[in-house]
């Protein structure tokens, strides 16, 4: 494994922390249409377990304890399906900060998409009448203060099983049986979420019929917005993303982002710019781009999504002028949410969607 810092290859992820395994992806990777492994950027909250792929079972609980397992085979017999989905950490953008909450010091790369092999949820559950949510239970165990020795557990409300797209149970990326750090030999996969929702090393799924209360739903991946009442992290705001501006493809060859003490250097004149924008409400219908730091702004051109909340490309061609200071994008969606200009501060550090910000000098 390599150490803090380091990227895994020469042209992989950059390791955040190695235990438990937190890395993100330099900008550069994010132009491609998916991320393979090794590319895509990883969130772990307790050490990767290791799961026998051949002795794997699913444990499906109705609210009565009546169990049915299901063996890898099984899984891989039933009539599967393959979809693209965008993930995103909720912690993405927590750096930008100020002052920084405690968590992932993830920059912007807490991102990335794949293609996911498996079935829409609802085809492994029984037919429950009463139940309120779905709990989902990774193989992953750690000590949660206050809480002890638990494993990673999430739910989700019932409604969701019938949201388009649905939520999935997968056992296969990019074509590939789904890689250990991802998830693997199954995890659940919940489009238009952020990813704490797509539960990895998925072992036991349970509906219930009173709201799951567990550490990972009630204290952490909440909104607390100082003043404000708290909220649970669910779908993943608009967010566009500048990935080359001219020849300058940022991040790639282990050049760090652009900031104030060493901004990017670009010539006046005719520059193209592009990027990636996604969200989890509706579909992107605006990305802008700004050379003034917010205050005058240009249409750019967005390719329609492949499908809802898989990240789509944009690009515009500006005309930069001497005094250019600052390239800004920012993404709306149809629901009519925009990037904010400035961050959107929480105790905990999500959600914050707040514009990319690039300092120019132009010579
Ligand atoms: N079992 C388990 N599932 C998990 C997590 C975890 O720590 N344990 N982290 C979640 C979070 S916070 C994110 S952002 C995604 C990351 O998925 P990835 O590592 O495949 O990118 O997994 C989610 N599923
Ligand atoms: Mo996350």
């Amino acid at each position: 494994m390599a150490d803090v810092g380091e990227t895994k290859e020469s042209v992989g992820v950059r390791i955040v922390t190695s235990s438990p395994l937190n890395a993100e992806t330099p900008l550069a990777l994010l132009a491609a249409p998916i991320q393979e492994a090794g590319r895509l950027y990883v969130r772990s909250n307790f050490p990767t377990p290791t799961i026998d792929p051949v002795r794997y079972a699913l444990e499906v609980v109705a609210p009565d304890g009546a169990t049915r397992r299901f063996s890898l085979d099984d899984l891989r017999e039933t009539a599967s399906l393959t979809r693209t989905v965008t993930l995103e950490c909720a912690g993405n953008g927590r750096t930008l900060l100020d002052p920084q909450p405690p968590g992932t010091a993830w920059t912007l790369g807490g991102t990335g998409t794949a293609n996911f092999t498996g079935v829409p949820l609802a085809a492994l559950l029984p037919d429950v009448d009463d139940a309120v949510e779905v709990v989902f239970t990774g193989a992953d165990r750690g000590e949660a203060e206050g809480w002890g020795e638990i494993s990673f557990q999430r739910s989700l409300p019932i409604d969701s099983l019938r949201h388009d797209p649905a939520p999935m149970v997968v056992w296969g990326m990019n074509g590939e049986p789904l890689p250990l750090e991802h998830g693997g030999p199954v995890r659940l996969v919940v489009p238009g979420w952020y990813a704490v929702a797509s539960v990895k090393w998925l072992i036991r799924i349970e509906l219930v019929r009173t709201p799951f209360e567990g550490c990972f739903q009630t204290e952490r991946y909440l909104y607390l917005p100082p003043g404000e009442e708290s909220s649970p992290v669910r779908r993943m705001r608009p967010r566009a993303l500048v990935l080359r501006v001219g020849d300058h493809l940022l991040e790639a060859d282990g050049i760090s982002l652009p900031d104030a003490a060493a901004p990017l250097a670009i010539s006046p004149g005719r520059v193209s710019v592009e990027g990636i924008a996604w969200t989890g409400t509706g579909s992107i219908d605006l990305v802008e781009v700004s050379l003034d730091g917010g205050t005058t702004w240009a249409v750019t051109e967005v390719e329609p999504e492949s499908a809802p909340h898989v990240r789509t490309r944009w690009q515009v061609e500006l005309d930069v002028t001497d005094d250019a200071t600052e390239l800004v994008a920012r993404a709306r969606d149809s629901e009519g949410q925009i990037q904010p200009l400035t961050s959107f501060w929480n105790e905990l550090g999500y959600g914050n969607n707040e514009v990319q910000r690039i300092p120019l000098e132009v010579r």
